[in-house]
């Protein structure tokens, strides 16, 4: 049976829909992408695929030949990449870890992120106040605390889609210098993360680092060239 179609309304700087694209690439789903100009979006999408108008979405099963800017009435559509990976993950159960305890421990590990790292991660490089480091550097201790040794080894999972296109942004934008911070502040804080408290997360970034579903899913040299013009209009 040849498998439903699956569009994917994506954006190639948002880290959301990156999740979104890793999640396909590694499942080996075939898929279409509709890139949205987040800029000057299409008067369609909206009122047709995501009435909140973020990506990413995916329509699942329309005609193959139906126009992807109005999939036909029934066609199943998802917004919220966390939705979307855990939907192509319910399809394509390889691309997540098979034991329920690391899944669940994976999972506190995200948690993490979203409550201890990414509005310091944000405020830091958007702002660049000095007083904002001490806050980060302490979220990403506990983050790299709760991070479980058990995937830190060669197999993927949904927690690696989730975070990934997060941690792999933070070591590139730290590393490249991309921050309303003071110039330098980017690789000081990448020289403070080489301290043992921050072991797990390191090997996190480094085991996102060789793994093509992420690095064949981001353009590195686009991602730097745009949000330095980003952050410099901010
Ligand atoms: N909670 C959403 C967040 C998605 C999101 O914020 N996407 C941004 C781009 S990175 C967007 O579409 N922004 C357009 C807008 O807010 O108008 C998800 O996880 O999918």
């Amino acid at each position: 049976m040849t498998q439903p179609r699956i569009v994917l309304y994506s954006a190639l700087l948002c880290p959301f829909a990156h999740r979104a694209r890793i999640a396909l690439k590694a499942s080996g789903a075939v898929y279409e992408t509709v890139e949205i100009d987040l800029k000057n979006k299409p008067a369609w999408y909206a009122p047709n695929i995501n009435p909140a108008s973020k990506v990413p979405a995916i329509s699942y099963g329309a005609p193959p030949d139906s126009d992807v800017t109005k999939p036909p009435a029934g066609t199943f559509l998802l917004p919220e990449s966390a939705l979307v990976v855990q939907f192509i993950a319910s399809l394509y159960p390889q691309i997540d870890y098979k034991d329920p305890i690391i899944r669940a421990k994976a999972s506190f590990a995200q948690l993490q992120w979203d409550n201890l790292v990414a509005g310091r991660w944000r405020k830091y490089q958007f702002e660049g106040s000095e007083q904002d480091l001490e806050p980060l550097l302490e979220g990403l201790k506990q983050f790299s605390d709760s991070v479980p040794e058990e995937i830190l080894g060669d197999e993927y999972g949904v927690a690696d889609i989730i975070l990934g296109p997060f941690v792999t942004r933070l070591f590139i934008f730290a590393n490249e210098d991309i921050g309303k911070w003071a110039p330098g502040s980017g690789p000081k804080l990448v020289s403070a993360l080489s301290g043992p408290e921050y072991d797990k997360l390191r090997k996190l970034g480094a085991k996102l680092d060789k793994w093509p579903a992420l690095q064949e899913t981001i353009d590195n040299d686009i991602l730097v060239k745009k949000f330095t013009e980003i952050l410099k209009n901010h």
